[in-house]
């Protein structure tokens, strides 16, 4: 089976987390992706978060697979020739350097279109423009000024940020989404284009909901928060728990074995429709024909009793089991799967969605694949590069002689 972007070669100036994971997806759909380091030092993240001492950490290995990697200080002269090379050879450029890094590097958006008209060029941004465009941003950042911090946490806590990376990771698929289309608009047009996306735009993508749910506000409280009825609204989407978000309310009950296991737990949804089943089985058919509980409207006020007498009969019985029960009922659920179990779950496996890598240095360990399926391009896993372990055959690519790729590491351009 062929690879849907073999051919694709991509000038992989990314480091971290939101740059990386955009060029390993573009790998691993069979992307040549070139991954561009400082000699001797390489992206930071090879060092942080180490497990084993002087080995490339999980964090690096895992954001790094299918990639080869070159040194190359782009700020010496002969570096910059070799830099220039590279855009004159790549059909992509990818980066998410500090703002104006790349400029300062001598190579803004409108030399790199003379160097190669055809290139698109991809960038990661804390900001779009507006008055935070020049900061420096993490992961965290990107949750706190997107909306997702604001909106999540308990009702009278302090603004919580989640566990997904959905500004890094998050942003890192939406700019590879950026680069396939623009590839497939130069396929028409023949030139390249700036593709940029920024971290706070990525997140509050995310929380379209939560602007939904702004604007709903003004015409009344929100009868399916928490809030509703006894505790107060202000002028802002508020957090809300576990509430669903959506239209059908869901919350997350204890399952048997939570007073010792922290993951003992399962998010029930009440879907209208499915409400019925879900009562007799709890033991409530008596719900069923008191206007007090059988329409959805009547349960609003009181989403805290339903979901109480829930967890009185998911108490009894483990989270798969109440997977069991409910899942032929229709009533949408899903227990509390914790990162132990999903490392251990034998159908992910089998799909390649948790794939076990082999490093040379490091030895097995286990990776995250591609999520995206494809039927007719397959998406293997393979291992980080150490650093600058393709810088000679890369150089050679680019037409440097063996001298001059001497001369080039004699001089620390690579
Ligand atoms: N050769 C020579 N210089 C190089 C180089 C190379 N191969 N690779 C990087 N450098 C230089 C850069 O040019 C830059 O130099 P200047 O400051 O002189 O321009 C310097 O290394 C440091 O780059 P940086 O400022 O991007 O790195 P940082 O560690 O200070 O900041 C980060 C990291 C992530 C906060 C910043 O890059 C950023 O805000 N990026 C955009 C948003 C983003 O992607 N954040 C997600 C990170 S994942 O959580």
């Amino acid at each position: 089976m062929t690879k849907a972007l073999e051919g694709v070669r991509i000038l992989d100036m990314t480091h971290v987390q939101s740059g990386p994971t955009c060029t390993q997806l573009l790998a691993w759909f069979g992307a040549d992706v070139i991954k561009v380091e400082r000699p001797g030092a390489g992206d930071a993240t090879r060092g942080q978060l180490r497990d084993i001492p002087d080995v490339d950490s999980l964090y690096f290995t895992m954001l790094n697979h299918n990639k080869r990697s070159v040194t190359l200080n782009t700020k010496h002269e002969k570096g910059k020739d070799i830099f220039t090379r590279l855009i004159k050879h790549c059909d992509v450029m990818v980066e998410n350097f500090a703002p104006g890094a790349i400029d300062r590097m001598g190579f803004p958006w409108e030399r790199i279109q003379e160097i190669n008209p055809r290139m698109i060029y991809a960038s990661v941004k804390g900001f779009g423009p507006g008055p935070f465009e020049d900061c420096k941003v993490y992961e965290n950042v990107a949750q706190c000024t997107g909306g997702a911090a604001s909106t999540t946490g308990v009702l009278d806590g302090f603004p919580m940020v989640t566990g997904a990376q959905i500004g890094d990771s998050g942003t890192g698929l939406n700019l590879a989404l950026g680069v396939v289309t623009a590839l497939f608009h130069r396929e028409k047009s023949g030139r390249g284009q700036r593709v940029t996306c920024s971290m706070q735009d990525g997140v509050l993508n995310l929380c379209r909901v939560k602007l939904r749910d702004q604007q709903r506000l003004k015409h009344g409280p929100l009868k399916e928060y928490p809030q509703y009825p006894n505790g107060e609204f202000g002028d802002a989407t508020p957090r809300s728990g576990n509430a669903s978000g959506g239209g059908q309310p869901g919350w997350i009950v204890k399952c048997k074995g939570w007073e010792t296991d922290p993951d003992a737990y399962i998010y029930v949804i009440t879907q209208a429709a499915a409400f019925p089943e879900l009562a007799k089985v709890i033991g409530h058919a008596d719900w069923l024909e008191d206007p007090e509980w059988s329409t959805p409207e009547s349960r609003l006020p009181k989403l805290d009793k339903v979901f109480e007498e829930i967890e009185k009969w998911t108490m009894t019985k483990t989270k798969y089991e109440v997977m069991d029960i409910l899942n032929p009922l229709n009533v949408p659920c899903g227990p509390i799967i914790s990162m132990k179990e999903l490392s251990e779950e034998s159908s992910l496996k089998a799909t390649g969605t948790i794939v076990e890598v082999d490093h040379p240095e490091r030895g097995k360990y286990l990776t995250v694949g591609n999520p995206i399926k494809l039927s007719d391009s397959s998406s293997d896993v393979k291992r980080s590069p150490l650093l600058g372990e393709h810088t000679d055959e890369i150089l050679a690519e680019i037409g440097l002689s063996n001298q001059e790729i001497l001369t080039a590491k004699e001089e620390k351009a690579v």
